[in-house]
Order: structure tokens, then sequence, then C-alpha cells
């Protein structure tokens, strides 16, 4: 075989990635708890001027009930020992049920703890509170990002949070799936200069949400690489990443380039615009796709980027 899920990361390695989103949690993650969380409600509080989170839906937030409305029980300062325990990723009841959750899970709880805190149902951040100068210089960065930037950084800050998801041998918590769109109800993306079956098949169904169909897509030992993180290797694995985190969302390629890789593979690339239905129109982030075919035209490998600017978007160079 001419490539590895390693080699495969490689290609179009003139793609540039929004480093700067790593590098910004990795300041965040160095704060006390107190200074990330009082962080948080000063980056949601500047962010709602421009956008608006929805509301999850009734799925995720009835998977969260139990443990919010535990938390509804508590007086303040039992409230904000549990949220400065999940900053801490402790080893307590709660934080472990939170590691058990999806990321739309745990997103859904947080929406509904700081509607909470607007209430004076939980624990407010004090008023008056003084953010540490490092908090307010990540802060500052955080400004300076764009929207699609700016959303990744709170979701990657919430799904950090709580114990430790390896150490946990219990069950994994997801919402239930969603049936696939029906087909009077699917649209079909052009993408100028690819029109690859595969590629386009993979938009249209991850746009249905048909997960079972997107899947055939892919190689047995094929991998997919979300933004920021190591790459999901084996249909089984990336299929089940499919069904608990890609629910819902708006793929909206835009253009690409096809050239051959060696031993009768294909190597395309794919910018455009990714919505969240967290965001819904609002946010438009600024993605790659670099899908590597093999010569039967299943996915190998196909990584996904959060792009470091709307230039990246035109960037379509090896
Ligand atoms: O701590 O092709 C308070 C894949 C204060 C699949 C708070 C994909 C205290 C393949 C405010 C209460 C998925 C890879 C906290 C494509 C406190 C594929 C609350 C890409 C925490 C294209 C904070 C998909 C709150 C992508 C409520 C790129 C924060 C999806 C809420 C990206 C933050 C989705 C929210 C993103 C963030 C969603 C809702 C970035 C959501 C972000």
């Amino acid at each position: 075989m001419p490539f590895t899920i390693d080699s495969a990361r490689g290609i179009f390695p003139n793609t540039l990635a929004a480093d700067v989103v790593p590098a910004t949690i990795a300041r965040f993650n160095q704060l006390s708890a107190e200074d990330q969380l009082a962080w948080i409600w000063f980056a949601y509080l500047e962010m709602g001027k421009t956008v608006t989170v929805a509301a999850p839906g009734a799925a995720s937030m009835q998977l969260a009930e139990g443990t919010l409305e535990q938390m509804r029980q508590m007086s303040f300062q039992e409230q904000t020992q549990v949220m400065c325990d999940l900053a801490n990723h402790a080893d307590t009841p709660i934080c472990r049920t939170y590691a058990s959750w999806t990321p739309n899970i745990k997103l859904g709880f947080w929406y509904q703890l700081g509607q909470w805190m607007e209430q004076g149902i939980v624990a407010p951040i004090p008023q008056g509170y003084q953010l540490s100068a490092n908090a307010r210089a990540v802060l500052n960065t955080l400004k300076e990002l764009d929207p699609g930037q700016q959303i990744t950084v709170l979701r990657n800050a919430v799904v950090n949070m709580g114990y430790d998801p390896s150490k946990l041998d219990g069950n994994r918590v997801s919402e239930p799936v969603v049936p696939p769109k029906e087909m009077s109800q699917r649209t079909q993306v052009t993408i100028e200069g690819v029109t690859n079956p595969t590629v386009l098949a993979y938009m249209n169904n991850l746009n249905a949400n048909d997960f079972d169909a997107l899947i055939q897509l892919f190689a047995p030992d094929g991998a997919l690489q979300p933004p920021f993180q190591r790459p999901i290797v084996g249909k089984d694995n990336v299929f089940r990443f499919f069904r608990e985190e890609c629910q819902n969302l708006q793929l909206m390629p835009e253009r690409g380039v096809v050239e051959p890789a060696d031993d009768g593979y294909t190597q395309i690339k794919v910018t455009g615009k990714v919505q969240t239905p967290w965001f819904g129109a609002a946010v438009g982030m600024n993605m790659a796709w670099r899908f590597l075919l093999t010569p039967d035209d299943k996915i190998f490998f196909v990584a996904i980027d959060l792009l470091a600017s709307p230039k990246e978007l035109l960037n379509l160079v090896r």
C-alpha cells in the first residue's frame, strides 16, 4: 500500500489551518478554574453581541436533565463548586457523568446553566470579578478571531471539561440519531473543479444525515481527521463519530482541485463553508476537506480543517 494514515495526513501541506485555536485553548488551560469560568462567561457575553446560540434540541436537554435538576437544588456555593470541579477535571460523580456525554449534550448543559445564571437560579460569576492579567490577554486574543474560530475555541473549552473520558469505563451517552432526510428534501452540492462522485456523495449524504450511505464511501481501514484532532481510524469508529457528533451540519463546499497521487490514488482538496446547528447561517466556518481516495474511489483518508483566514478558501495549491 502506497499510503499510511500518517503519510496521508501530509497531503496538501500548504493548507493553512487556524492554529490560533489550539494555541488559545492551551493558554486558556493554564488559567485557574475560577478564571476559566469567568473567562467563558465574558467570552460568551462578548459573542452574544454578534451571534446568539440556538436553543439545543429537546433530546440533548433531556439527557442532561437529571444533572441539571440536581444542580438546581444546590446552594450557590455548591453550584460554584460543581462548575469549578468541571473546570478542574475533578473525579466526582457529576464530572464522570459529564465525561460520558457527547459534545452536544455538554453544550446543552452549559447553555441551560448560562440561562439559569442570568435568571439568578444558578450562582453567577461574582459581580466585579477581576480576570487575571493572563486571562484578559487570552480574552483579547479571542476577540481578534473570526466568529468561526471563536465558537470553536468555546466548543473546545466546554468539551474538555469534566473527568477524563479515557479513564471512564461506563457507557457513553449520546443523543438519538435523527432519521435521514427524505429524498425529496435533499439538496445536491456543486463544487467548482470537482465532479468526483465520492466527494459529492460525501457532502450530500452528510447534509442529509444519511450516515449509512455516508460510511459506505469509506475504505474499511479509512480514517477521518476532525479539526485539531487525531484521525479516527476504521469504519466502525468513523461511523460512531458521524452518529454521535455530526447531525444537522450544513456543508457548503465551493471549489476544489483533483490531482493524481501515487499508485492510482487520487487526492482532492475542497474548500467552502460549514454551518453548525448551534449558530445556523449566522456563522459560516471557513473549511477545507483534504481527501485521499483509493484507486476504486473509496475514502482512505479525509482531513477537515478550520482555515486560518478566508483567503485560504482560494488556496488550492499542493
Ligand atoms: O464555564 O465533513 C457559561 C466534521 C459560563 C465531520 C458557559 C465536520 C461558564 C466531517 C457562559 C455558562 C464534524 C468533522 C460555560 C465536517 C462556563 C465533516 C457556557 C465539521 C462553559 C465538515 C458556554 C464540523 C456555552 C464542524 C453555552 C467544523 C458555550 C463543526 C456554547 C463545528 C458554545 C461546530 C457553542 C462548532 C459552540 C460548534 C454552542 C464549532 C458550538 C460550536
